[in-house]
């Protein structure tokens, strides 16, 4: 499928693609970037403000990628660059400790419901890299459940029918992984609390940890079916780590400080052992933490055994960003207004998808997480998402580009809001998803 960054209109971003892939691997830094899901060259970028980015060839977009979520309040927000600019003055980083990392730990304390202690690290990779390492020692067993289409970053053992770039790649496990690595984890389906309950049954005395994304946003966005007084999914994990005595880890990389200050644990109302955090917490930095009880994470070094470091961990400009960011976060009505621009964008499509694709189109919103499949059913599993027209995706996304509107280049991704948003922007959106519906559907 081309798309018009083919042509002329995009050339310096094509020959900067060109420049690229003679020195990197697919001429990027991270695979989904590349565009190989929706066809044509990736656009470059040449800077962000506010609700926008600008290409290297002068086109502007209104931005639904947010660099896949951090940008909660948009590119370059005032505070936090001039947070940023007071730091810089003083150093990048020291490897040794500062009074900053005490200040945003102090925060993601107060803040994530579950947290009594965090450790800082540099991707949500790491973080969960090390929620799984602290689980297997405190509970002394070995294996780890995780669901389809579920991402946790590149580690090894979670590179098993990963959501994200990996089923975007069509790719559901990585050459290179071995299958020592993977013995350990056990590959359940999303969404289906029976298939938990037969595999802890069956060797729940093995199970280190469940670990979940609690709203899954890499397979698409796929939220959990509902809490009910009568119990729910989430709260049905909760119960069956209780009864099986195994942990429950929370992969809030994407969710946390997202949906709620205090993340999917917060709405859902349900606590995890361990909760990995990322992406918002930097404020467009480089930062991610992982946390939980303080008798877990004091098994932690140099405090207990289980060994994790990191040169950058805790470095003082991502942790001035991600200050200035969650005191936003905090202290303004941000999720309010982000709440008020998702429900217009939401409704917004809803209506153009009834208009122009007759009941093929699902859409599926938390806050300012949103996401859209073209299905005649609603997505609830990777089955469905994977089973998803994503040829007309694909066509959506083109023509969403020509429009002036940047959603990420994968079915698999979840869109955001930014408070740097507004109502013109969201309606602008909404009159190009009308055209680009009307050409999705003609395939
Ligand atoms: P990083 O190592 O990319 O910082 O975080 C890995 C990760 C862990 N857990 C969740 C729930 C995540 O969403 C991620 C990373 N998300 C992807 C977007 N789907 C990052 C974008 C990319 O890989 O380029």
């Amino acid at each position: 499928m081309m798309i018009p960054t083919d042509n002329n209109r995009h050339a310096r971003s094509n020959a900067a693609f060109a420049a690229a892939c003679d020195l990197m691997p697919g001429g990027v830094s991270s695979p989904v970037r590349a565009y190989r899901a929706v066809g044509g060259k990736p656009i470059f970028v040449s800077s962000g403000r506010g609700c926008t980015v600008r290409d290297l060839d002068g086109h502007d977009y209104i931005d639904y990628v947010l660099s896949y979520g951090p940008l909660i309040l948009g590119h370059v927000p005032k505070p936090v660059v001039a947070a940023l600019t007071r730091t810089l003055g003083n150093g990048t980083t020291f490897g040794m400790p500062t009074e900053l990392e005490t200040e945003l730990a102090r925060l993601v304390v107060a803040s994530v419901p579950s947290v009594e202690r965090v450790r800082f690290v540099n991707s949500g990779t790491e973080a969960v890299m090390s929620a799984v390492r602290l689980a297997r020692a405190a509970t002394k067993r070995d294996r780890i459940i995780k669901f389809t289409g579920c991402y946790h970053g590149h580690s090894d053992s979670l590179l098993v029918a990963a959501g994200s770039g990996a089923t975007t790649l069509g790719s559901p496990s990585s050459p290179g992984v071995t299958a020592a690595a993977t013995s350990d984890t056990l590959l359940l389906p999303y969404n289906d609390l029976d298939a938990v309950r037969i595999c802890l049954e069956d060797q729940g005395e093995q199970i280190a940890a469940v670990l979940i994304e609690p709203i899954a946003g890499n397979m698409g966005l796929v939220p959990p079916p509902p809490e009910s007084p009568e119990g729910g999914y989430l709260s049905g994990l909760r119960a069956l780590c209780d009864r099986f005595k195994c942990l429950l880890i929370f992969d809030e990389v994407m969710t946390g400080f997202r949906v709620a200050l205090g993340g999917a644990q917060q709405i859902y109302g349900v606590k995890p052992d361990i909760t990995c955090l990322g992406k918002v917490i930097g404020g467009g930095l480089p930062c991610a933490a992982y946390g939980g009880r303080a008798d877990l994470m004091a098994m932690v070094s140099p405090q207990g055994p289980v060994y994790q470091a990191g040169t950058l961990s805790g470095n003082p400009l991502a942790m001035a960003a991600g200050i200035a960011t969650l005191l936003i976060l905090r202290e303004t009505d941000a999720y309010d207004r982000l709440e008020t621009l998702g429900q217009r964008l939401e409704t917004g499509l809803r209506h153009a998808a009834e208009s122009k694709a007759g009941g093929q189109v699902q859409i599926a919103r938390v806050g300012s997480m949103l996401g859209l499949f073209f299905s005649d059913r609603p997505v609830t599993s990777y089955e469905l998402a994977v089973g998803s027209r994503v040829d007309r995706f694909a066509v959506f996304f083109s023509r969403l580009l020509d429009e002036g509107v940047m959603l990420p280049p994968s079915q698999f991704e979840t869109w955001f809001l930014s408070t740097a948003h507004d109502e013109a922007a969201i309606d602008r959106t909404i009159t190009a998803a009308e055209k680009a519906l009307q050409d999705a559907m003609k395939i």
